[in-house]
């Protein structure tokens, strides 16, 4: 099973995120790449796909933003980290402004994901990490990993958010229509809702959506995630969201993810992408599931026992001391199932 990753990664380093009221060290760390890449005895480098995969789940003006905007916020005489600060919500047009701080509102959903001078660069290699999965996958690998950072489950097709620029997991899922799969299945598992991931494929037939997280009721993104949000058009009851209560455990999240599993099999993707957030940990410093490490073996073989080809795509995880055990904790039932 190969395990892929990319150095360019570690160049996005922001400093500091808003968290509640004040500002604080960013929690999604450059080290936490480290400390994936650190678990598995051999990595794999990211092949560059190009743009073109990029593009084909995002907006071009979007990609455009990313590429240029820290150019942009430096000529603009600011130095750090850049932030939005406003936005176009509700009966706002999303004009195309010149001045750095209208873009930075308008491709933005929160102020928790700032643009420092590298983010483009590592980014785009966290999505070229996932392609190197995928393209692995089709090639006949029963399962790939992808060692991504900054994560992605968060961006849609035109906005950044929730440390995500790129969505890495998406672009995957997308090479893989492309190549000639009929249906890909995305099954979320970070902390977090995958709202980016729903977004892009809301009213997608050929793409099911599944995301476990924390109830937006009461954890970010808040407004994405509810249970009611269930597909549009083509697709129409193929986005599923399974939220659970803070302090879940493995117990509930067992069954939630068994009901998950069989809507993924109901659907007979050719090949799963999994989003995994070790988030879900019970040491996490910003979220509330109380899942162990031992316990993400039960989640892997869970998922594992589908028998489909399966891309893993890492999203959060920022307890940086236990996130290699959490990794490979979730990885290894996936190499003794078929190797
Ligand atoms: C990919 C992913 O897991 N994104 C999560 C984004 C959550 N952002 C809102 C939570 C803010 C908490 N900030 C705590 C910082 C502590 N240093
Ligand atoms: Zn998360």
């Amino acid at each position: 099973m190969k395990i892929f990753s990319s150095p360019h990664q570690l160049a996005h380093t922001p400093e500091l995120e808003l968290h509640n009221g004040e500002m604080v060290p960013y929690a999604e760390k450059a080290s936490r790449l480290d400390a994936l890449c650190v678990a598995f005895d051999s990595v794999s480098e990211s092949a560059d796909h190009g743009l073109a995969p990029v593009l084909a789940v995002h907006h071009k003006d979007y990609i455009a933003f990313l590429q240029r905007a820290y150019g942009e916020w430096q000529q603009a005489g600011r130095s750090g980290d850049a932030f939005p600060y406003v936005f176009p919500i509700r009966r706002r047009r999303a004009l195309d402004l010149s001045r750095i701080d209208g873009q930075l509102g308008r491709y933005a959903f929160d102020c928790g994901t700032p643009i420092a001078e590298h983010t483009w660069q590592a980014a785009y290699w966290s999505a070229q990490t996932a392609l190197s999965g995928m393209a692995d996958v089709l090639a006949g690998a029963r399962t790939s990993v992808a060692l991504c950072r900054p994560p992605g489950h968060h961006a849609g097709r035109d906005y950044m958010g929730g440390y995500c620029y790129l969505n890495s997991a998406g672009i995957a899922a997308q090479m893989a229509i492309e190549s000639g799969a009929a249906r890909v299945a995305i099954l979320d598992v970070d902390y977090h809702h995958g709202n980016g991931t729903q977004d892009i494929f809301y009213e997608r037939g050929d793409v099911l959506t599944i995301s476990l997280h924390a109830d937006p009721a009461t954890d970010y993104p808040f407004y994405w995630g509810h249970a009611d949000e269930t597909g549009e058009g083509a697709g129409r009851g193929l986005n599923r969201n399974l939220p659970m209560p803070r302090g879940t455990g493995w117990d509930t999240y067992r069954g939630a993810l068994e009901s998950a599993l069989e809507t993924v099999m109901d659907f007979a993707p050719d090949v799963l992408v999994v989003p995994f957030g070790a988030d879900t940990f019970r040491g996490d410093p910003i979220s509330h599931f109380e899942i162990d490490t031992p316990e993400y073996s039960d989640m892997g073989t869970l998922i594992a026992q589908s028998g489909l080809p399966c891309l893993i795509v890492t999203e959060g995880g920022y307890n940086i001391d236990y996130l290699g055990e959490n990794i490979l904790s979730f990885v290894s039932p996936f190499a003794n199932a078929f190797d």
